[in-house]
């Protein structure tokens, strides 16, 4: 249905690229976006979506090319819309701007329930390309949490763990503070800012009281929400969560099994109390991602414990491991390991890393990699 990409025209969605990029951490819950307007081998306007609420890249592009538009080449990172939604649809501005050729880096799932931008476009007689290999790859990979939102209605898992060498998250006697260095710690506070929400489980959140806000950052923060997996809505009105959920948004997921008093007290205090059932009456992991993709969370970022981290693991819901190593040994046969509960399966069936890279962070040493493909955009 559509042309091949030229060499050029690469390049041009590169640029497209670092525009859509200008406005990291603040397009939420929209995608990053940018585009470029090229017409006889010369940009002659560029354009990045600056946040929800704002004008679509490829508008600002073409409101700055002009005249120039007319029979001009658009390049856009993203497919052009072809709906109504806080802003206008894309795709009547470009065929209003008599634009002649239209360059996706990749399509929009969303598109899929609505016109479909690029056969709007290529109805109106427009030539429509949409890109390959890896400037594509690069493409969906500036917005995978946004992707795997509207693919999935789920959204985009990042588990973190901090371990010693021997893999153990506390001592036997329960001291869990400061295992990872101080570097890796200003990472996670990095990692928090870049995630719409943030994950712990109750057993963590009573045994640490943490805040788990983003803190100690250069530039602008957008705080995450707080979310804890709290089957029977024990979180104390006492904690640092609670007592912050007028500053910062909590999220409780709770169980069947949540006592009412329990869920309405944590209801006053300011948190939002969300049913997420799982077996047994206990909080469930399927159930706790569709809620918190219906809150329009496209990220989420799992900190712990153990029994969140096994929960997780076992439910195959995490995209993304980061795992970040101490060299500091625990030993212990009663020092909690990184994963607790039954085991993830025979050895032949654990989850084990894709693509891993190794960073060396302090003193520490960061194992990243996939535990699941990015689900299939498709065409
Ligand atoms: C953006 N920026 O540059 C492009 C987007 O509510 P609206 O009108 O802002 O529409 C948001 C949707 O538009 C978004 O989820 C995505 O599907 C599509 N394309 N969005 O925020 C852009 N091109
Ligand atoms: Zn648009």
């Amino acid at each position: 249905m559509t042309a091949p990409v030229g060499d050029l025209e690469y390049g041009w969605l590169a640029r497209a690229r670092d525009l859509a990029l200008r406005a990291r951490g603040r397009t939420g819950p929209n995608p990053m976006v940018g585009a470029v307007v090229v017409r006889d081998g010369r940009v002659v306007g560029e354009g990045w979506h600056e946040g929800a609420g704002t004008l679509h890249a490829e508008p600002v592009a073409l409101r700055a090319a002009g005249d120039a538009a007319r029979g001009a080449t658009l390049v856009c990172t993203l497919e052009p819309c072809s709906h109504h939604g806080r802003t206008p649809p894309c795709a009547e501005a470009v065929i209003a701007a008599g634009v002649a050729r239209v360059v996706v880096g990749c399509l929009d799932p969303l598109e899929r329930g609505r016109g479909q931008g690029v056969r709007v476009l290529a109805a109106a007689g427009i030539e429509v390309a949409v890109a390959g290999g890896e400037e594509a790859e690069a493409c969906r990979a500036l917005n995978a949490p946004f992707l795997t939102w509207a693919l999935t209605g789920r959204p985009l898992v990042t588990l973190k763990l901090a371990t010693s060498l021997d893999g153990r998250v506390a001592t036997a006697t329960g001291e869990t503070r400061w295992i990872s260095g101080p570097a890796a710690r200003a990472l996670v506070h990095r990692w928090r800012a870049d995630s719409d929400a943030v994950a712990v489980g109750i057993g963590t959140a009573l045994a640490d009281d943490p805040m788990l806000t983003a803190r100690d950052l250069e530039g602008p923060v957008r705080q995450p929400a707080r979310v804890v997996f709290d089957s029977l809505a024990r979180l104390p009105l006492t904690s640092a969560l609670v007592r912050s959920a007028g500053q910062v948004p909590l999220v409780v997921l709770v169980g069947e099994a949540a006592p009412a008093d329990r869920v309405a007290a944590l209801a006053a205090a300011g948190a939002q109390v969300v049913a997420a059932p799982g077996p047994g009456g206990r909080v469930g992991v399927d159930a706790g991602l569709d809620a918190l993709g219906a809150r329009e969370v496209q990220s989420l970022f799992l900190e712990g414990g153990p029994g969140l981290a096994a929960a997780f693991l076992a439910a195959r819901a995490v995209d993304r491991v980061e795992w970040v190593v101490a060299p500091v040994i625990i030993g212990g046969d009663a020092a909690p390991g990184a994963v607790g509960g039954p085991g993830l399966g025979p050895l032949a069936e654990v989850p084990r890393l894709a693509g891993a890279t190794v960073t060396r962070v302090g003193e520490d040493v960061l194992v990243s990699g996939r535990l699941r493909p990015p689900p299939d955009a498709g065409g």
